[in-house]
């Protein structure tokens, strides 16, 4: 090799901190005041927490269901538990953020910092069944500019924008990686965190999801109760060979699909009629940075990003990853 002349991926901004790239960036953010690049990073940090508490949880005793309920009904683990606060601690103390919904709080929480800028709807921690078994979750985060006056109180209005109104979104995936993965729509970075440094590297300069692809995820147990349409489909990838792949977090199989061409299918269930998955804080995020990486989202008749938001813990049936798949489902429909 030409002593002169540097390898060519040393060119590149892969490597580079998390906080770096995002000061790096901060000129292309719509609203170029530094404070949503300290919340991106304030977010990373709680991520990094959480990593810690994950990383633990075979070895203390936070495994396991704490007894109470989400707003959903359904058993919290206390990694939830300790997932939620340690977000909304993060926000709180960060400053930019009025006010957050969660996955695990029923209203809206106030962070006491009318003056923050920014709302965020956030699933702390994602595919919670999965945390006993030792199997990938992940956080999801929907980041918006509040609409009401900043020095007053946030109000739902803040939170019924709309998915395209999102600034910027993104997850952390605590899988066999820690990765955080986020869009200001400039397109998806994904970064990749090094335990013994303690921070997390642009591993993946432009996330792209391919074009079409031959993974279909979904859970198989409900197929008899999906809508004929989406049997029909599913049916086709069957004859066809396509690869069935179900985690059971939705983080981890969105994941999986952007990277390897796959769609992800929570439809319509008798004990799920609306689906199963929450529109601002699980569908919203993850359509933002399917359609910033090319992909596609939508719940059967149209993008997830232009659904309505009528309150806080709606629920919409998914069909993400893929363009061409996406498409060619909608088509059925
Ligand atoms: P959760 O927010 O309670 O963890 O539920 C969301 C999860 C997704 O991560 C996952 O894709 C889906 O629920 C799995 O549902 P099911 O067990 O019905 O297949
Ligand atoms: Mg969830």
């Amino acid at each position: 090799m030409n002593q002169t002349t540097p390898p060519q991926n040393l060119a590149l901004p892969v490597g580079v901190t998390l906080d770096r790239y995002i000061i790096r960036k901060q000129s292309a953010f719509p609203f170029a005041t530094g404070e949503l690049s300290q919340l991106l990073r304030d977010i990373a940090l709680a991520g990094k927490i959480i990593n810690r508490e994950i990383n633990r949880a075979g070895l203390i005793d936070v495994v396991g269901g704490f007894g109470a309920q989400n707003v959903q009904g359904e058993n919290q683990q206390k990694l939830d538990v300790i997932a939620n606060i340690r977000f909304i601690r993060a926000l709180k103390n960060g400053g930019e953020v009025c006010a957050l919904i969660s996955e695990e709080d029923e209203e809206i929480i106030f962070t006491g910092n009318d003056h923050g800028k920014y709302v965020v709807a956030m699933d702390p921690l994602d595919g919670s069944s999965n945390i006993d078994v030792n199997v990938s979750i992940g956080t999801i985060f929907s980041i918006y500019r509040r609409i009401t006056p900043t020095g007053t109180r946030a109000t739902l209005d803040d939170f019924m924008q709309g998915g395209r109104k999102q600034v910027a979104a993104g997850y952390i995936l605590y899988g066999s990686s820690t990765m955080l993965v986020y869009t200001t729509g400039h397109g998806v970075s994904g970064f990749t965190y090094d335990h013994s440094l303690g921070e997390f590297f642009l591993s993946h300069a432009e996330l792209t999801s391919p074009d079409n692809g031959t993974i279909y995820s979904c859970n198989d147990g409900n197929f008899n109760q999906y809508p004929e349409t989406v049997r029909d489909y599913l049916a086709t990838c069957r004859e066809r060979g396509y690869t069935g792949r179900y985690i059971g977090s939705l983080v981890a199989d969105f994941h999986r699909n952007l990277i390897k061409g796959g769609m992800y299918l929570y439809p319509p269930i008798p004990k799920a009629p609306s689906g199963k998955l929450r529109l601002l804080y699980e569908c919203y995020p993850l359509a933002f940075i399917a359609e910033q990486a090319g992909g596609s989202a939508c719940d059967g008749y149209r993008s997830i990003l232009d659904i309505e938001p009528t309150h806080l813990h709606q629920r919409t049936p998914l069909y993400i990853g893929a363009k061409g798949m996406v498409e060619e489902l909608l088509s059925r429909f």
